[in-house]
């Protein structure tokens, strides 16, 4: 691969000229974030020209560009990633030794910057990456939030939320591009004009946001692509400024103009933000959707406009695709509509087959309150033009139905857009799209048959499967240098590239050289970590001990709360049998809940609970602990992944659509602990069924029981002894020490009865946890376990993933 730069000497030089001409001091008088800001703008310096080739290539060839809308892009520190990438990761670390810093100093100053809630978002910036990669020129299209989710401290077992400043120290990366800016409109009232037999609308009056672009350069493995994320910022168009109340002395109304434009940029909402403030979502959406289009638009209107100046309209969907990370951009069907006939002038169906052809849709839930709605009323309020599109876009797909399928009211009632007062935008995504996809196997039949059924009935050639993927490069190549050069003595670095090639990693499954380095390897991680846990948490773990992870947002079908139950298990064992030794095991939890979900914090403050009791109990302190890593992040879970050796992945089955944290851990050697559910399913089946511990409910049964009959109290009193007791001690005070008892779980579980099935999985998954501790003993047995799940891993890479979307359904 070609570094960019020629040599450590090369490096320095330019490295030393630009903190000078940049900073203004000499290398030496520079402070670390002075430099570190410098070495991402000499690397994205660097990069650039390679980006412009792109284009001229793009325009050459008439490649098609793939647009991924995500209203989320957690990214994470990029310096580490970029330079691997740019294959300038050995010269730039010799160089910095050199000057008399590490690059480990400087890494260490880079922002995180919290774009998004969680898997989904890690999704987009894994998608980036590989499309980079994989030389396809996709671009991603976000908001740049003011403020990033929440940081997250741990307070007396409680979960606080604190504001992420993430641009307080200015980010290195982003280039703002203000020559790009696009006005966008909210409200104002829609006029019809008409001139013989020709007629057409307007939108007059309303609210002018200016939506300001800044760029982040992508850049993929091999150093020959590099893309951009154009993330959008909601500013005062100057003009509309108050100049008038400003001159009259009314500062205040003048400036609260200017906040109330900016707030549509400000925060990032969360999963489950309730209807407060839900009207600034919906400006959001509309926002990057509007912005990121018209971006789109001139591109191509530069690139396909004829020599007699006119365009050619009908090479779009060859030139574009438009893909939509859930529902959130679900706007881009109508807009793209509104800005095909109402400003070009196109005729409905040649613009409606332009949309169709372009515009593609991921699912990434069936919980059925995570399907997004809005109110008519609101919708038509703040976006009049757009809601009468998609009134004709929702007419026009009945008048066909009745035509096709006259009498099935049924059908209609649950694929119809508008319907019952709401707007309903997974519809809307849907008839917009000439794809669906779900993102793991099983999820994709349980959309198929549940819960979109009737739109895989009625076009089923729309659907298919994507499963999801991860980048083998930062989450195994950058967080785990140890095990990756490891891998990498063994079989090359062309994993890096292709991560299929780790299966070659089986001719070392009976190496017991290679085995034991395995665990030397995992032990310097696990130190690693343990070091970070007692320096954010204070608690102490014992390296020799089984490293137990589960990290990921905290969500009831999560069930966090099956894996806290199944440590009070143990914990009474011990306490009651001091002849009951089991495998010593460290149990490590870190994920957010959201601001307003009050059981899933309620958690938090049991697992806190518990670690308090747990933790310092002597009889049972050399055999289990507990931490809570706070403050869950894309730069922490690089720190907690290659450290884990089981990969609790426990949810409710038929609830986790995929799950990328089971890939991650599964990559870095951890044996995953699991239902079938998500992409566990498809983990087993490359991993094989001797190299995984499976357990629970399958998708099956939970449906017979949710449909037929399961009663709490049943499963409570089928095993008052280990269960039981477990389920009284949230209330007997046995954890109430830090903050009290846990009456809201105990009521969730005994008086709502027990929805996840956490009692009723509880047995099983206990006797599994035992039965793979049980196979800890043998240390190369187990390496060879975990090395098995690394060397079939490769197909969770999201190169893999993203050469599918291309060919299934970009077309590029
Ligand atoms: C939605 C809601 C809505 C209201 C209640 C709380 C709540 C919690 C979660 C969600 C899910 C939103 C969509 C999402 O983030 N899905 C995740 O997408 C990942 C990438 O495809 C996938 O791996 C996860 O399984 C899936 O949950």
């Amino acid at each position: 691969m070609e570094n960019i730069f020629t040599s450590t000497e090369d490096f320095k030089r330019k490295y030393r000229r630009m903190v000078e001409s940049e900073v203004g001091k000499d290398f030496e008088e520079a402070d670390d974030n002075e430099r570190l800001a410098t070495l991402c703008n000499l690397v994205a310096f660097r990069s650039r020209p390679i980006h412009v080739k792109n284009d001229a290539e793009i325009l050459a060839e008439k490649k098609k560009r793939v647009y991924y809308f995500s209203l989320e892009f957690l990214i994470g520190p990029l310096l580490e990633n970029y330079l691997l990438n740019l294959g300038a990761l050995d010269t730039v670390r010799a160089g910095l030794i050199e000057m008399g810093t590490t690059l480990e100093t400087l890494a260490a100053c880079e922002v995180d910057p919290g774009l998004g809630n969680g898997g989904l978002g890690r999704l987009a910036a894994c998608f980036l990456d590989s499309m980079a990669h994989e030389g396809i020129a996709g671009y991603g299209n976000g908001m740049r939030y003011r403020y990033g989710l929440f940081k997250q401290q741990i307070v007396d077992g409680r979960q606080v939320e604190v504001t992420d400043n993430w641009l307080a120290k200015g980010y290195p990366w982003e280039v703002r591009r203000p020559e790009s800016a696009v006005e966008v409109t909210f409200g104002g009232d829609v006029v019809r004009h008409q001139e013989g037999d020709r007629c057409w609308f307007t939108l007059e009056g309303g609210e002018r946001v200016k939506a300001v672009p800044y760029d982040i350069p992508v850049v993929g493995y091999g150093g020959k692509t590099v893309n951009k994320l154009r993330i959008w910022s909601a500013e005062p168009v100057e003009e509309a400024f108050d100049l008038d109340a400003f001159n009259d002395g009314a500062y205040a109304e003048a400036s609260k103009f200017r906040t109330d434009v900016e707030a549509i940029s400000t925060i990032l909402y969360p999963n489950d933000a309730g209807e407060h403030g839900r009207i600034l979502r919906l400006k959001q959406e509309y926002l990057f959707v509007a912005a990121g289009i018209a971006s789109i638009m001139r591109t191509f209107k530069r690139e396909n406009t004829n020599a007699d100046g006119t365009v050619n309209w009908a090479a779009f969907p060859d030139r574009v695709a438009i893909h939509t990370n859930d529902t959130h951009p679900a706007l881009c069907g109508p807009e793209l509509l509104r800005v095909l006939v109402d400003e070009e002038g196109l005729d409905y169906d040649t613009a409606w087959d332009i949309v169709t052809r372009s515009v593609s849709y991921t699912n990434h839930t069936v919980l059925p309150e995570a399907l997004e709605t809005w109110p008519i009323d609101t919708f038509r309020r703040l976006l009049p033009r757009i809601y009468m599109w998609v009134e004709e876009i929702d007419r026009r797909y009945r008048e066909e139905f009745t035509q096709e399928h006259g009498d099935r009211m049924d059908l209609l009632r649950d694929t119809a857009i508008l319907w019952d007062g709401k707007v309903r935008m997974a519809n809307l995504s849907i008839i917009c799209s000439h794809s669906v996809n779900g993102v793991a196997k099983i999820h994709t039949e349980i959309l198929e048959r549940e819960v979109l059924k009737d739109f895989y009935q009625l076009t089923p050639e729309k659907f298919n499967n994507k499963t999801n993927g991860i980048s083998f490069r930062r989450f195994l190549g950058n967080a785990n240098p140890s095990y990756s050069s490891l891998i990498t003595s063994a079989i090359g670095d062309g994993w890096l590239d292709d991560a299929s090639e780790l299966r070659r990693l089986e001719a070392f499954y009976n190496d017991p050289v290679f085995l034991d380095a395995m665990s030397a390897s995992k032990l310097e991680n696990k130190q690693r970590l343990a070091a970070y846990i007692k320096d954010t948490t204070g608690v102490v773990l014992d390296t020799n001990t089984i490293f137990d992870v589960q990290v990921k947002r905290f969500h009831a079908y999560k069930r966090q709360l099956l894996n806290i139950f199944k440590v009070m298990d143990l914990y009474n064992r011990i306490i009651a049998d001091p002849g009951f030794r089991p495998v010593p095991t460290s149990f490590i939890f870190a994920g957010k809940a959201a601001q307003s979900y009050v059981f899933a914090k309620e958690v938090i403050r049991l697992i806190n609970a518990v670690a308090d009791v747990v933790n310092n109990d002597p009889r049972a302190s050399e055999l289990i602990k507990v931490a809570f890593v706070p403050n869950f992040s894309v730069s922490n879970a690089e720190l907690i992944y290659p450290a884990a050796e089981i990969s609790e992945q426990i949810s409710t089955a038929g609830m986790e659509a995929s799950g990328t944290s089971n890939m991650k851990l599964m990559a870095n050697g951890a044996i995953t602990l699991g239902t079938l559910d998500g992409a566990n399913v498809e983990i087993a089946q490359m991993a094989g069924a001797e190299n995984i511990q499976i357990f629970g409910l399958t998708v099956d049964e939970v449906e017979a029981l949710k449909n037929g009959y399961y009663l709490a109290w049943d499963v409570y009193n089928g095993d008052r002894e280990r269960l039981g007791r477990v389920v009284d001690q949230l209330v007997d005070g046995t954890y109430a020490r830090l903050s009290g008892d846990f009456s809201m779980i105990h009521d969730v579980l005994m008086h709502q009865n027990d929805a996840d099935f956490v009692l009723k999985d509880f047995r099983s998954y206990v006797d599994a946890f035992e039965c793979l501790c049980g196979k800890y003993a043998d240390k190369r047995a187990w390496n060879r376990m975990a090395l098995a799940n690394t060397a079939n891993s490769g197909f969770f890479s999201s190169d893999r993933t993203i050469r599918e979307y291309a060919e299934d359904i970009w077309h590029v």
